[in-house]
């Protein structure tokens, strides 16, 4: 028992992160210096109110403390009740980031409306809701108001900006009147509902993009990727304050003043630029990030189906092997990925020829299963005076010492220089290998790149916690320290172009990105790196998912089974049943763990995880459904329960899949139930989906069964669910298969859905509209089925309509009717989209 317990123990240390390699908070200067700073009065801004001035919509106030400092606040009212505020010294230009927003916000006029010495009130003139009012102070507040509720303040108590030669750094607070919860600053391992740190009980969150091998849940020390943008939320109202700075980052949270939480935000360098938006509820916040910061483009379908990953498959024929035992054992599966070990001598872009003789013959054969290969691509690159990667961007395209000489730093090749990403001339440098002729060897059928260790991760830099030295240039004089947690969105930009590049603009490129930032969804999916397998990492993954999605980046997952150590086998099971839910859904596995492809697993699991594989694949139409309506509003396709039921914060357990479909996974070992809190009120029904079609209600508590293959799912009352029941080996063997309509009435006997369809593929969607995006309406036994945008004709057709309701005598029975053949005179099996709408928009059925 003993030696269990000093086993265990030795483990978790073992496997715990390196805290003396990531610096807490007391180990970075300019954290320890604003940490616990107070300004008294005299170092305190105040606004110079008389000095209010306009400059093309933009509201210019002149900030003085005592000691005769000056700075200038800039006000600016944009397009949807967004507004930015900036902080500008004279004699101190700082970095202005670049490529973070879409493009350029669009700037609305306000009027001053009144004017006092001590305050000012901006209002915008075109009706849209939002206000600010400044306040003199000291300190001075500026407070963002929409209909005139009070939903952000940014407050100069702690206002500091470093002026040195050392030192550029900035403090500042942003609170948020009346919120319950404050969450963002996407990526930690924790909960949604971001924890009190001001009181000192844990360090402040901290933002600096990092290799965070062994990284612990629930701390706030940095993971892989940084999205500074803090909310706060609570049953009325949300609002966000989105920092548009890639400078490492630390913020502390305040919940000491209940009515008033707060950030105290920490950078290290770059320009005071804070977008403000207040929503007012959390779905209009979501919508609100991606305007600003763009919106993913649909991925292919295959990208939503499985994905077998390893570190590494280690030679051509097992990569095919594991495709022909997927298929032997009917596990379904889209992509088959290559690790670092397919290159030669981790020279990305090329192939270790001793292990992947053929990788033409490969892709063909793989190709011929209807199957995708993903191969890996890092940013550092070996040099090499043999190596055409290397030798084409030496001295041109590598990030700088100060002193003008290629950085080089180790990683996996040895020594390595890094793409100057920053640089348009090292975007386009890198964009250009992925052409098929400099990939040599690579085909269509190797349809999307991995970017991995793009913090980016440099082994022997002990004192840049494993990555860039802050001194170093980047397109040509941007000192790494002001751009520090944009190098992986920046990677995948590039990675994005080349795809884009290598296939004419012909199809979505398909980029997964370990490192990002806010915006990084144009480009790239994510997930959530070196998770071990463990039942808090499988917790957690949903949490850090679904609070992507609400910061805009919709398509992430995590390693299913957890990346490093051997997996349980309950733990294993539930994972599988859990990644069904999230967008991106990989099983993936370090190097010195046992082989966990699904047709390893013991008889019974293979049946537990083919069931949940095929659940997966079963939804893929609603996946593929919300990611259209995220390319056209910027929506989240998964969320937490309090995007639709403000009340439910701190519900991370469940998950809703649009607003129609709720998982309640299994996350605890040896659980065989899960107890459900419905969400809504009483009017609210939910079906269950995986089992009974049993029917419950909103604000009911019930422990529902869960036993080891089992994984609870709902639709809600009054949605119509398409799903294709007939589940083949990939999506592509699926997409001419037939839909089954689930119709779920709510109590007025009513239900409605959407269905969107395209080539699946290309952009034609975009560019030329050919897509079509149905809508499914129930009432009074009637089923219309109608075309409401799009121009294509595809010939999808449906099978079975299954219609649920709860029985009007006993509320707790389902009456289900299944209609499999014919309605109305029409054959379903025969009534193909193209049919249906080549002489109508729409066709009713009477069921
Ligand atoms: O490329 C190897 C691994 C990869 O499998 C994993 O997914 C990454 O997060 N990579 C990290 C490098 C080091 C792993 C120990």
């Amino acid at each position: 028992m003993r030696f269990l317990l000093l086993l265990t123990f030795l483990l978790s240390v073992a496997f715990s992160a390196d805290h003396g390699l990531f610096k807490d908070c007391s180990r970075v200067p300019f954290c320890t210096n604003f940490r616990h700073l107070q300004l008294n009065e005299n170092d305190q801004f105040k606004a110079q109110i008389s000095s209010l001035a306009q400059d093309n919509n933009v509201a210019k106030i002149a900030l003085t403390d005592g000691k005769n400092r000056q700075l200038e606040l800039q006000i600016t009212f944009l397009q949807g009740r967004k507004l930015r505020l900036k902080v500008l010294e004279k004699n101190n230009p700082r970095y202005e980031l670049q490529h973070v927003l879409e493009k350029d916000p669009q700037i609305i006029s306000h009027n001053s409306q009144s004017q006092s010495e001590d305050a000012v009130t901006l209002v915008a003139s075109n009706g849209d809701s939002s206000k600010v009012v400044i306040r003199k102070g000291p300190p001075m507040t500026v407070e963002f108001y929409n209909n005139d509720v009070l939903e952000v303040i940014f407050d100069a108590s702690r206002l500091v900006l470093d002026n040195t030669e050392q030192s550029q750094a900035l403090s500042f607070d942003v609170s948020f009147p009346g919120a319950k919860q404050l969450f963002g600053l996407h990526h930690h391992a924790t909960k949604i509902a971001l924890p009190n740190t001001a009181d000192g009980s844990m360090d402040p969150f901290k933002l600096k993009n990092s290799d965070t091998a062994g990284y612990e849940v629930g701390s706030p020390m940095a993971l892989y990727g940084s999205k500074p943008i803090l909310c706060g939320q609570s049953t009325t109202k949300t609002a966000c304050a989105f920092i548009h700075n890639a400078a490492q980052a630390w913020v502390d949270i305040d919940y000491s003043t209940q009515d008033k939480p707060s950030g105290h935000f920490m950078l290290e360098g770059g320009s005071l630029d804070i977008f403000v938006l207040l929503g007012p509820t959390t779905k209009e916040v979501v919508r609100q990030i991606t305007d600003l910061t763009g919106k993913a483009h649909l991925p292919q379908l295959w990208a939503l189906g499985y994905h077998q990953s390893r570190y590494s498959y280690a030679t051509q024929s097992e990569v095919l092997e594991v495709i022909s035992r997927m298929d032997q054992e009917d596990f379904p599966m889209d992509a088959i990925w290559l690790d670092i070990d397919y290159t030669d001598g981790k020279r990305y872009f090329t192939w270790n020829r001793n292990n992947f003789p053929d990788p033409v013959q490969m892709q063909k054969t793989i190709a011929s299963t209807n199957r995708k290969l993903v191969s890996i691509q890092d940013p550092h690159i070996k040099v090499d005076d043999n190596y055409a990667v290397y030798t084409g961007a030496k001295d041109r395209y590598f990030i700088k010492n100060p002193n003008g000489t290629d950085f080089q730093g180790d990683c996996w090749p040895g020594r390595s220089s890094y793409i100057d990403f920053l640089s348009d001339a090292g975007r386009d440098y890198w964009a250009s290998w992925y052409a098929y002729d400099k990939f040599v060897g690579s085909t269509e059928t190797l349809a999307g790149t991995w970017n991995d260790m793009n913090e980016p991760s440099v082994f022997n830099a002990y004192e840049d916690e494993n990555s860039l030295p802050h001194d170093v240039l980047e397109n040509g004089n941007v000192k790494h320290r002001d751009v520090m947690n944009l190098y992986g969105f920046l990677q995948s930009k590039a990675s994005h172009q080349g795809l884009m590049q290598r296939d004419e603009g012909k199809k979505r490129p398909f980029v997964l990105s370990r490192s990002h930032f806010v915006g990084s969804q144009r480009y790239a999916a994510i997930w959530s790196g070196d998770n071990r397998a463990e039942w808090p990492y499988l917790t957690t993954s949903y949490s850090e998912c679904m609070l992507s999605n609400l910061l805009g980046h919709v398509f992430c997952g995590a390693d299913i089974g957890g990346f490093d150590w051997n997996t349980p086998d309950n733990l294993m099971l539930r994972w599988y049943q859990a990644a069904v839910w999230l967008p991106f859904f990989r099983s993936h596995s370090n190097n010195n763990v046992n082989r966990r492809e699904p047709y390893m697993f013991y008889d019974e699991m293979k049946v537990v995880a083919r069931k949940a594989m095929k659940t997966r694949y079963r939804y893929i139409p609603v996946f593929y459904t919300l990611f259209y309506l995220h390319t056209k509003y910027g929506d989240p396709v998964v969320r937490p329960l309090f995007y639709d039921y403000p009340e439910r914060i701190d519900d991370d357990q469940y998950i809703l899949v649009g607003s129609d479909i709720l998982a309640t996974p299994v996350f605890q070992v040896d659980f065989s139930s899960v107890d459900v809190h419905f969400p809504g009120d009483n009017n609210v029904r939910w079906y269950r989906a995986d089992q009974d079609w049993a029917v419950y209600y909103g604000g009911d508590t019930r422990e529902i069964s869960a036993p080891y293959d089992i994984s609870p799912v709902f639709h809600k009352g009054g949605s119509i669910i398409p799903l294709k029941d007939d589940v083949k080996r990939s999506t592509t063997d699926m997409i001419d298969t037939s839909y089954t309509l689930y119709v779920n009435l709510d109590s007025n006997g009513h239900a409605e859905g959407l269905l969107y369809g395209d080539d699946f593929t290309s952009f034609e969607y975009s560019n030329n509209n050919k897509f079509y995006l149905l809508k499914f309406t129930y009432n009074d036994n009637n089923l219309k089925i109608e075309k409401i945008d799009g121009d294509l004709d595809y010939n999808g057709s449906f099978n079975n309509v299954v219609v649920h309701r709860a029985s009007l005598s006993d509320p707790s029975e389902v009456v289900r009717t299944v209609h499999n053949s014919t309605i109305d005179g029409t054959s379903l099996k025969d009534l193909n989209f193209g049919l249906l709408f080549s002489n109508a928009t729409s066709l009713t059925l009477n069921l």
